[in-house]
């Protein structure tokens, strides 16, 4: 650690479920903060959150929110971060964006640290760093060792995603309608078009005109864009599910040459940020409800593609909140601060 004893880290949407996994995973990596400054909307003016035991009240995100600021890290949604993350660059601040809004901007790096630490060198053209979207992070970490191997032409993947990506209101909902079916009560859906309780919604962010959501064409561009190959084929069905936190992911790939099932363990067994979870002879797998709170992506089920030459089957489950938003953006901020902003 330099800048003298730490850096002033600013959290915009600090009261969000992003925005308290920021502090947590801060405080679990033990992050050198000289000072917090905790930005969210009017709504919160009052509010103080707990970090390292001390209470820091919340500020109302303004463009003069930045001044002194070594490292901003944005989770308030993509319409605030086009409005202030240029502020907060403009004052000196490097940006940490959690949502889409600069993802496919080609002067903004988007960063998995496992996969390609090397582009966060391009954040000086803009002062924003890009956090991909969670299923893409999650699926990039298991695919990275395997892609460097052998290469991969094809990734067809389909999600199962928790609420928890939908952000607090929706960890509400859900809890709200397991009540109200366990009291006999009528189910209301405010946050989803439809029940969630007992129901898998094919239908995450926006529908666009080739039939894809928003959500599954995020993980097909993200993944060339990281993997800085535009021949990579990829197609997605992103599915909401009645779980609150860890996005699970069946992810079917094409290789470029053949690779076993027995050498795609033996890979993912070191590879960064992988936990192998592969004991299905002891009902071990991994499972959402394992993930909450830790930082590897799991992965097993790995079986070859016996319905092609040089297939691979994988299931994937990681804690979306964490590696998926919060921990990806602390560890490419710890990238910055040991590389180029000391
Ligand atoms: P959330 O629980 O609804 O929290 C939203 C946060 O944004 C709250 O802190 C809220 O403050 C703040 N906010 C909203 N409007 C604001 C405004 N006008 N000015 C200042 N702050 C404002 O949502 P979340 O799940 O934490 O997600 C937040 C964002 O993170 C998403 O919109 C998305 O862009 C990004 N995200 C990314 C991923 C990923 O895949 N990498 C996953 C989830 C979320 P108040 O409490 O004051 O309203
Ligand atoms: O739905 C999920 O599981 C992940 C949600 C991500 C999300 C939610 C609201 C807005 C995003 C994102 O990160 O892509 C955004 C957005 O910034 O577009």
């Amino acid at each position: 650690m330099t800048r003298s004893e730490g850096y002033k880290v600013a959290v915009v949407g600090a009261t969000g479920a992003v925005g308290g996994a920021m502090l947590e995973v801060l405080e679990r990596r033990n992050f050198p903060v000289k000072e917090l400054r905790l930005l969210a909307s009017e709504r919160s003016l009052g509010k103080k959150l707990l970090f390292k035991d001390q209470e820091i009240p919340v500020q109302v995100l303004t463009k003069d929110s930045f001044a002194g600021i070594d490292v901003a890290l944005f989770s308030a949604g993509a319409s605030r971060s086009l409005e202030f993350a240029p502020a907060a660059a403009a004052a000196g601040a490097v940006v940490v964006d959690n949502s889409s809004a600069f993802r496919m901007d080609p002067e903004i790096p988007l960063v998995v640290p496992e996969v390609n630490p090397q582009d966060i060198a391009l954040y000086t053209k803009r002062g924003i760093i890009a956090n991909p979207n969670c299923s893409t992070i999650q699926m990039l970490v298991a695919l990275k060792p395997i892609y460097d191997k052998v290469g991969i032409k094809r990734i067809v993947v389909s999600t199962y995603q928790a609420v928890s990506g939908t952000g607090t209101k929706a960890i509400e909902e859900l809890k709200k309608q397991a009540k109200a079916y366990a009291a006999g009560d009528p189910i209301k859906s405010e946050v989803y078009p439809h029940q969630i309780l007992f129901n898998c919604l094919p239908h995450i962010d926006s529908f666009l005109e080739n039939g894809y959501t928003k959500e599954e064409m995020k993980m097909v561009n993200e993944t060339r864009k990281i993997f800085g190959d535009t021949s990579i084929g990829v197609t997605a069905t992103t599915v909401r599910v009645p779980v609150f936190y860890g996005h699970s992911e069946a992810v079917n790939i094409e290789t470029g040459v053949k690779i076993s099932a027995a050498e795609v363990k033996e890979l993912l067994a070191d590879a960064p940020g992988v936990k192998l979870v592969d004991r299905p002879d002891l009902c071990e797998y991994p499972l959402a409800i394992r993930c909450q709170g830790k930082f590897e992506t799991l992965v097993g089920r790995i079986r070859e593609d016996e319905s092609i030459a040089n297939g691979i089957n994988l299931w994937v489950v990681s804690d979306n909140i964490l590696k998926g938003a919060a921990l990806n953006a602390v560890q490419i901020a710890e990238v910055l601060i040991e590389k180029y902003i000391p």
